[in-house]
């Protein structure tokens, strides 16, 4: 992690525990805004406006916030627009790099090696772990935001008419809606496998088990009768619920040790993630080989580095 700076610790995905042994993950400290007449948003300083060609996504393929917003650029065609670079897959004592690993990109604006470099060209005194996505602006050389909450939704609305608007990911009259089952699925779900699979105590791990297991069965069941989880129409929270889906059978069942079930055990939730899967540039946005490498790279669960030969994916990609 970087401290003051300076790159000062090899990467580990657990920085602080609870007194339970409970993995907490630490708070995305860029929180501005793109707006699209580069007014302040809801946090953060004023001064990014959107414009076609200045900004820019670093991503890995491996995690499921950077695919958040690798979606959304798809589903809005922001793709012209807004370049993007991907990291290898190899979770290092240096943490992301870039370089020549099949999928990955070298990175284009600086010939930076790491991702770490990036924070302390935003912030010559940055403290803390260094996370993707970013998403960047080429005009002021800083991290307009490092959280994928906030990105997914100003790629939503940020960009105005320079984005596909037949497609609302967060329509005003499902928020509420949408806000809880963010909500239900955060904690349990989406940070829920890495409480699992970070857990440094037995009850720790079990706690965690039980809330994806429960998420499953919620899933299972918001899914009877309509094919998206609000309002029956594709919204952020099947972005947020699909990249922690398409993940579990290959990284989470395995290394996390989720392994009650796998998400093919549930026809009601396998038909989602594949309808998901089908939409256009979708499939794009996932590539199996970052994801199996990239989670089994992680030395402090996996520390000979042997990889999984399964599982057979055929049932996602055909
Ligand atoms: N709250 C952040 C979390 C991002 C995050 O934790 N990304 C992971 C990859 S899956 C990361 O970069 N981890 C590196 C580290 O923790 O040092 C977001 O949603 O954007």
């Amino acid at each position: 992690m970087l401290v003051n700076g300076k790159w000062s610790k090899d990467f580990d995905p657990v920085q602080a525990v609870d007194e339970d042994g409970r993995f907490i993950r630490q708070d995305s400290q860029f929180r501005n805004w793109i707006t699209p007449d580069g007014s302040a948003g809801i946090t953060g300083k004023a001064g990014f406006k959107a414009e076609s060609e200045r900004y820019h996504l670093y991503v890995a393929l491996i995690c499921p916030w950077a695919c958040r917003t690798l979606m959304a650029r798809k589903i809005k065609k922001l793709e012209a627009l807004i370049s993007v670079s991907v990291v290898e897959p190899y979770l290092q004592d240096e943490c992301w790099s870039f370089g020549a690993y099949p999928g990955a990109d070298i990175e284009p604006l600086y010939g930076f090696k790491y991702a770490h470099q990036l924070y302390t060209r935003a912030d010559g005194n940055y403290s803390g772990q260094v996370t993707v996505p970013v998403l960047w602006d080429k005009q002021q050389h800083t991290i307009v935001n490092n959280e994928s909450a906030d990105i997914v939704r100003m790629l939503n609305s940020g960009f105005g008419d320079l984005a596909d608007n037949t497609v609302d990911l967060y329509p005003l009259d499902l928020r509420a809606e949408i806000d809880a089952v963010n909500e239900r699925l955060y904690d349990s779900f989406n940070n829920g496998v890495y409480q699992a699979g970070f857990a440094s105590t037995q009850f720790a791990y079990e706690e965690a088990v039980a809330k994806v297991f429960d998420s499953l069965a919620f899933l299972q069941q918001q899914l009877e009768g309509q094919d998206y989880l609000v309002g029956n129409r594709l919204t952020e929270a099947d972005i947020r619920a699909f990249v922690t889906l398409i993940r579990f059978d290959t990284a989470y069942y395995g290394l996390f040790k989720t392994n009650l079930a796998q998400v093919r055990d549930y026809p009601t939730i396998l038909a989602y993630m594949q309808r998901i899967y089908a939409l256009p540039g979708v499939a794009e946005t996932v590539n199996f080989d970052h994801i199996k490498q990239g989670y089994y790279s992680i030395k402090m669960l996996n520390p000979l580095g042997i990889i999984p030969q399964g599982p057979d994916l055929s049932y996602i990609t055909g």
